[in-house]
C-alpha cells in the first residue's frame, strides 16, 4: 500500500509531542484521495538543549521545540505546531473531526491549545524556565558560532522568555490553573449531554472513536494528574483520564515528567 512519507520531530516527555502521537494513533482511515501516513519518528532531546542546534533552528523549526511535521515535496514547509499539525491530520481523517461536531471540536481544541502547558506542567518547577534560558545564553556564546545560528538563538531567547520565563510566573501560574478549570467544566457538561447512560469510558461526543479533542484531553489530563492536579478535573473526566492512560496505545506515548 503506498504511504505518505513524513517525518515527525517529538520528545518522548513534552506534552504536545505526545498529543500529536496519540491522534496519529487514533486517526483511522484516511479520507478519499488521502494516503496514509508513515511518520519517521525523530526524537529530539529538548532536556539536553538538541532544538538548539543550527539545523534544526534553522530548517526545522525557528522557534527551536517540538512537534514539527516535516514531509519534503508534500507540505510547502515544516508544520510547527501541534495544534496546526493536529487540525491538518483532521481535514485528512475523518473521524477524528465528525463534521457534526467539527465547530465544538476546533473551538475547543483551539481554546485547549491556548493554556500554557508549560506553565502548569513546571508551577512547581520555575527553574527549568531559567535553565532553559542559561542554555541557550551559554550556546550564544560559543566561540565559532555562525552568523545564522547567533540569529537564530537569539529569536529562540525571545520566544522562550515570553512563553517559558514568563509563564512561571506566579499570576500566570493562577490564572492558566483557572483556565484548565473552566475549559474542563465546559467539556465535561458538552460530553455529559452525549452522554446519557452516564458511561464511565465514553468519548466526548459518545462517537465509536474517539476525536481529536478526544485524543488532545486525555494527554492534558494525565498531565495534569501527573503533577498533582488532578483537582482541576471534574470527577467524570478523572475517571475517563485515569481508564485511558492504562490502555497499551496511550502507554506508548506517553512518558510522565
Ligand atoms: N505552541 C507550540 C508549543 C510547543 C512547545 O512549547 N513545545 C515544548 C515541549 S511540549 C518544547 O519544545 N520545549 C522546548 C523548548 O521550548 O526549548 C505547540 O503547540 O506545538
Amino acid at each position: 500500500m503506498e504511504t505518505q512519507p513524513c517525518i515527525l520531530y517529538y520528545d518522548e516527555r513534552s506534552i504536545c509531542s505526545s498529543m500529536v502521537r496519540y491522534t496519529l494513533a487514533n486517526a483511522g482511515s484516511p479520507g478519499e484521495n488521502y494516503l496514509s501516513l508513515s511518520p519517521e519518528l525523530r526524537e529530539i532531546d529538548i532536556f539536553n538543549g538538541a532544538q538548539l542546534s543550527e539545523p534544526y533552528l534553522c530548517e526545522v523549526n525557528p522557534k527551536g521545540q517540538v512537534p514539527v511535521l516535516e514531509s519534503k515535496g508534500y507540505l510547502e514547509k515544516p508544520i510547527a505546531d501541534s495544534l496546526e499539525i493536529t487540525l491538518w491530520l483532521c481535514e485528512r481523517h475523518p473521524d477524528l473531526r465528525p463534521p457534526e461536531y467539527a465547530d465544538d471540536i476546533n473551538r475547543l481544541l483551539r481554546d485547549l491549545h491556548a493554556i500554557n502547558f508549560f506553565t502548569l506542567s513546571m508551577r512547581n518547577r520555575p527553574q527549568r524556565a531559567e535553565l532553559l534560558e542559561g542554555a541557550i545564553l551559554a550556546k550564544m556564546n560559543t566561540p565559532d558560532l555562525s552568523t545564522t545560528h547567533k540569529k537564530a538563538l537569539e529569536y529562540k531567547l525571545t520566544v522562550t522568555r515570553s512563553e517559558k520565563v514568563d509563564g512561571v510566573r506566579p499570576e500566570v501560574i493562577k490564572a492558566e490553573v483557572e483556565s484548565a478549570r473552566a475549559l474542563l467544566n465546559d467539556i465535561d457538561t458538552i460530553r455529559r449531554t452525549h452522554n446519557k447512560k452516564d458511561q464511565a469510558s465514553a468519548w466526548i461526543f459518545g462517537t465509536m472513536a474517539p476525536t481529536a479533542l478526544d485524543t488532545t484531553l486525555i494527554c492534558f489530563l494525565a498531565r495534569l494528574m501527573d503533577v498533582q492536579l488532578d483537582e482541576v478535573i471534574p470527577p467524570a473526566l478523572l475517571e475517563l483520564g485515569r481508564a485511558k492512560r492504562e490502555t497499551n496505545d496511550f502507554k506508548e506515548i506517553w512518558l510522565s515528567l
